[in-house]
């Protein structure tokens, strides 16, 4: 009973939609005491059938680009329209530090106010891999409480762009207004995972550079295998500061739903994440009962130093442990 509050209460408010309640219930995901984390899967089991209607979308780029100034804008539009909102982060280097996305509440303000939105920065603390799992279940409990569209607000560095796309629907990505050589420093593998690709800041002097852009990034994509069959990546301009181009963005995301619906694209792509989630899960429970196992603990300091020395191959010790560790 995570702040003394019961499952079946939590799952009722969740439902309701009450903004409180979900707060509460990702904190409880989010939590590593072993009670909340029982706590936590009762409530996700019993909230799952209520999941899976969300739009789920992944917004990531460089930091600066402008990620958050346009989902400001963006959900404003996504309200407009008569859809509730729900915006999570993930940001790789709270993870290491802590922290969380600071500006994102200064940036982020008329959303914030708003009862359609709901705005939650990055589980802190543990692996990436660990703010994955939380954050997809994030993803569900959103759901449960009625979030028509739930974004994944990501920091264009490190893993954590590949984590997104395995968690969301569709993947836009924002440009800055580059051409030239700063295009050729963005990772072709960032530019394999995009849906949608929007050159951002296209203001100002800004508007011919990101024009030039859109024209550089429509080629780059000829030259990779597109991600799907059916959908050819639109490349376009915005500006999220003066608000022009983002309500054609949720446009974009409407049609580009209807068709991925249409061939069976969505449930596709979830299946297969689910899946991939699946075999990670078994993977860290395996490593975690692992870690945990009294007889590795006893012997790993040696063998990690045997290795380390190089007196002992990595193959022979990881088989050495991983014996001792099955042999009852
Ligand atoms: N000219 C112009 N500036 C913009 C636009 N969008 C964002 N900015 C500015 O760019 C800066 C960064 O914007 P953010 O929205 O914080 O960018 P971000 O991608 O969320 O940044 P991180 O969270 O630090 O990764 C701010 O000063 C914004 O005002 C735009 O469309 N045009
Ligand atoms: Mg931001």
């Amino acid at each position: 009973m995570a702040g003394g509050i019961r499952t079946d209460e939590l799952a009722a408010g969740v439902v309701a939609g009450e903004r409180r309640a979900l707060a509460r219930a990702i904190t409880l995901v989010e939590s590593t005491l072993p009670e909340h984390r029982t706590q936590a899967l009762s409530l996700l089991e019993v909230l799952a059938p209520k999941a899976g209607r969300a739009m789920r979308v992944a917004i990531s780029g460089t930091p600066g680009v402008g990620k958050s100034t346009f989902i400001e804008r963006f959900g404003t539009h996504v309200i407009d329209d008569g859809n509730r909102i729900a915006v999570l982060a993930i940001d790789p280097s709270s993870t290491l530090s802590g922290g969380s996305i600071l500006g994102d509440k200064t940036r982020m303000e008329l959303l914030t106010r708003n009862e359609a939105a709901f705005i939650r920065p990055t589980p802190s603390g543990g692996t990436l891999g660990g703010v994955a799992a939380r954050t997809r279940e994030a993803i569900l409990l959103c759901e449960a409480a009625g979030f028509d569209v739930v974004v994944v607000e990501t920091v264009g560095v490190g893993q954590s762009e590949t984590m997104a796309a395995q968690m969301t629907d569709m993947f836009v990505l924002l440009l800055a207004p580059a051409g030239g050589d700063e295009l050729q420093g963005i990772k072709r593998g960032i530019i394999e995972l995009a849906d949608l690709i929007l050159v951002n800041k296209a203001d100002g002097d800004l508007v011919p550079i990101a024009a030039k852009a859109v024209g550089e990034y429509r080629l780059a994509l000829q030259l990779i295998r597109p991600r799907s069959e059916h959908w050819s990546v639109p490349v376009s301009t915005c500006s999220a500061l003066n608000d022009v181009g983002i309500s054609d963005c949720w446009q974009t995301i409407c049609e580009y739903r209807t068709v991925m619906h249409t061939h069976g694209e969505i449930a596709h792509r979830r299946a297969s994440q689910a899946q991939a989630w699946l075999k990670s899960e078994i993977n860290d429970a395996l490593e975690r009962r692992f870690r945990a196992d009294p007889r590795v603990r006893a012997r790993l300091k040696d063998i990690e130093a045997a290795v380390a020395k190089g007196t002992l191959p990595p193959t022979t010790a990881a088989q050495r442990l991983i014996d001792e560790f099955l042999n009852e």
